[in-house]
């Protein structure tokens, strides 16, 4: 085979990687982390519909393969940047296709294992909308299926702006979405765990959710233990490890009014509802034993019984 044949060959092998697979479309709203439309496969379609809109897509990627993400303009001139963000958020890799191109690729060596990833596409100016774009990912294998993006539980009672009125308790593999409603909203929340777990945050705005856990001392807040925040298209995780039984207290505030928070516990096997059983008596055997007596038998209780009359006489 000749070299040009040859690389006609394997270019449209390439090709028909990258295009192989279910194709997905662009359904709004999908302008956040937390709204990330998916979990999509190896092919997705869209435009960048407003002047600033930006579409977002989750996506499971294969352990330790050599992916390949290539975003083609479908219609518009204007730049289209795309960034591959991880499971936190972070951006691991981007590319543009420029305005005097059509397309643009990159690579990236995922992980070990499966893991949860973001594709973010943006126009590169404001002002921009109408820009078409394909994005394809290979090889096709590299996309695998996953779970697609809670929906956030509600979860504001007020009020909860201490400890002692804090709301709780917190059930594991909920994602909870509370809002700080006034400037000086504090929120409490509570839980048990009795295992290593994790306190997962994402955000819904610009202005961050200050998230700080305490370790529960009787009636108080009890220690402040870790905190973190609830960042916009950003994932936050803290990881305790108990040393036993404990109950925490998660308090949410400092952000601007209307904020919200969502904020999520796991393991189930860690996160408790309600506190262990109290432990049985303790059964002590006596240290002087008395030195065993034969059961009485009916006849020996009668005879008793007479000869204390006799002496009462
Ligand atoms: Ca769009
Ligand atoms: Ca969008
Ligand atoms: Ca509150």
């Amino acid at each position: 085979m000749k070299v040009s044949s040859l690389r006609s060959a394997v270019v449209g092998a390439a090709l028909l990687a990258l295009s192989a697979g279910p194709a997905f479309a662009d359904v709004e709203p999908n302008n956040y982390l937390y709204q990330a439309e998916g979990p999509i496969g190896a092919s997705v379609s869209g435009s960048i519909s407003t002047s600033n809109d930006q579409d977002w897509y989750v996506l499971y990627v294969a352990s330790q393969a050599q992916l390949q993400f290539k975003v083609v303009r479908l219609s518009g001139s204007c730049s289209i940047d795309a960034f591959l963000r991880n499971d936190f958020g972070a951006s691991v890799r981007s590319l543009t296709v420029a305005s005097s191109k059509v397309e643009s690729t990159a690579t990236y060596t995922t992980p070990a294992g499966t893991n949860r990833f973001f594709l973010q596409i943006a126009p590169e100016y404001s002002g921009c909308q109408g820009q078409g774009y394909r994005v394809e990912f290979g090889p096709t294998t590299a996309v695998v299926p996953g779970a697609a993006m809670p929906v956030a539980q509600p979860f504001n009672p007020e009020p909860n702006e201490t400890s002692a009125q804090s709301a709780g308790p917190l059930q594991a593999d909920v994602t909870y979405r509370s809002t700080i409603d006034t400037s000086n909203d504090v929120d409490y929340f509570w839980f048990y765990a009795d295992g290593a777990f994790s306190l997962e945050t994402t955000g819904e705005d610009t202005c961050d959710v200050e998230v700080d856990l305490y370790e529960a001392d009787g009636a108080d807040a009890g220690d402040w233990l870790r905190g973190t925040t609830a960042e916009l298209n950003e994932v936050h995780t803290v990881s305790v490890t108990p040393s036993g039984f404990t109950k925490y207290y998660l308090r949410l505030s400092e952000a601007c009014v209307g904020a919200a928070a969502r904020f999520r516990l796991s393991p189930a096997s860690a996160i408790k509802q309600e506190p262990p059983p109290p432990p049985p008596p303790l059964v002590t055997p006596p240290t002087n034993p008395a030195p065993a007596v034969a059961p009485a038998t009916p006849g020996s209780v009668r005879l008793k019984a007479k000869r204390r009359s006799i002496v009462v006489r």
